[in-house]
């Protein structure tokens, strides 16, 4: 029912994580960012800023065309109305899950982003830049932490602004973060990890790419996007 337009990067783990708790019946479309497959007109067609995810619903709740979604936090929000899972009907609860997955959208996960460039693949270190975006990061895992210190989690019951924040999260190391340090959030991310949906979305991503997807040639493709990268307008 949905294609799913996809790479195993953390916002990609986003969507198989939800459609895997969802059980919605799925086909991963491979968008390998690190060959530019993401330039490919038909994958702008529906994805307009050259960035995976996005998805195809064939049988949308209007019974119309496909549609399409990009932005992840779009997608969540769309694909939990339109199985009435993972966000709350009500006005309080709706708005607790969706303040959160804002925040992972405008905040946990462009920054966390801004980590993985200095840290790891900028070619030259920058000190300046690895000190402010490993204290960032150090800053938002406390203010998960501390939203965790008494609730199971983020937003209610288990929510879209879990699977949204939880893929960020793996990569702690790299972003230079012990989870000894933060007590409710390991509680939380061990329990995350354990579910066996999220299991599910992991194996899948393994069977789609196994190897590092940001290499040499990837950085090329990756880190060189000009203004031109963007398609011109008519
Ligand atoms: N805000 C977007 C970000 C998506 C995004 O940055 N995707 C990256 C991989 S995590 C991508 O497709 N990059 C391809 C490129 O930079 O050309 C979302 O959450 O969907």
């Amino acid at each position: 029912m949905i294609d799913l337009y996809y790479w195993t990067t953390p916002n990609g783990h986003k969507i198989t994580i939800f459609l895997e708790e969802a059980e919605v019946p799925y086909t991963i479309k491979p968008v390998n960012i690190g060959r530019g497959e993401q330039f490919e007109p038909a994958f702008l067609a529906i994805s307009p800023n050259n960035r995976m995810p996005a998805i195809v619903d064939h049988a949308p709740a209007d019974g119309g065309a496909p549609l399409s979604v990009f932005e992840s936090g779009a997608i969540l929000q769309y694909l939990a109305e339109k199985t009435g899972r993972f966000l709350p009907q009500d006005l309080r609860g709706r708005t607790e899950v969706m303040q959160w997955l804002f925040w992972q959208m405008g905040g946990l996960g462009p920054m966390l982003g801004q980590n993985h460039h200095f840290v790891a693949y900028a070619p030259e270190q920058i000190p300046y830049a690895i000190d402010r975006y490993v204290k960032e990061t150090t800053r938002l895992y406390n203010v998960l932490n501390k939203r965790l210190a008494d609730r199971e989690f983020i937003a209610g019951d288990y929510s879209i602004a879990d699977m949204a924040c939880y893929p960020w999260i793996v990569p702690y190391e790299r972003q230079r973060q012990r989870l000894e340090d933060f007590t409710h959030l390991k509680r939380w991310f061990e329990a995350i990890e354990a579910r066996p949906a999220v299991e599910r979305a992991y194996a899948k991503g393994a069977e789609i790419n196994t190897k590092q997807t940001v290499d040499e040639e990837a950085k090329k493709i990756l880190f060189g996007q000009t203004d031109s990268a963007a398609p011109a307008a008519e």
